[in-house]
């Protein structure tokens, strides 16, 4: 399991940070999302051969949210 720290834009409550930890939760391999909404903050918990960042950011945009 790798650990990332990556930054979210477009959050305004805590129904944002909901919608951004099931879209990554929701994917294979994301073992664990922590939203933070002060710091606009993701940080995530995943295994690195069976999920990629390209991915983990896509789902987030989906969702109606950024991931830089
Ligand atoms: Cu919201």
């Amino acid at each position: 399991m790798e650990t990332i720290r990556k930054t979210v834009t477009g959050m305004t409550c805590e129904m944002c940070v909901r919608h951004v930890r099931e879209a990554l939760e929701d994917l294979d391999g994301v073992d664990r999302a922590k939203i933070d909404l002060a710091r606009k903050e993701a940080v995530i918990t995943y295994d690195a051969s069976k999920v990629g960042l390209d991915e983990m950011a896509k789902a987030v945009k989906d969702a109606g949210y950024e991931m830089a």
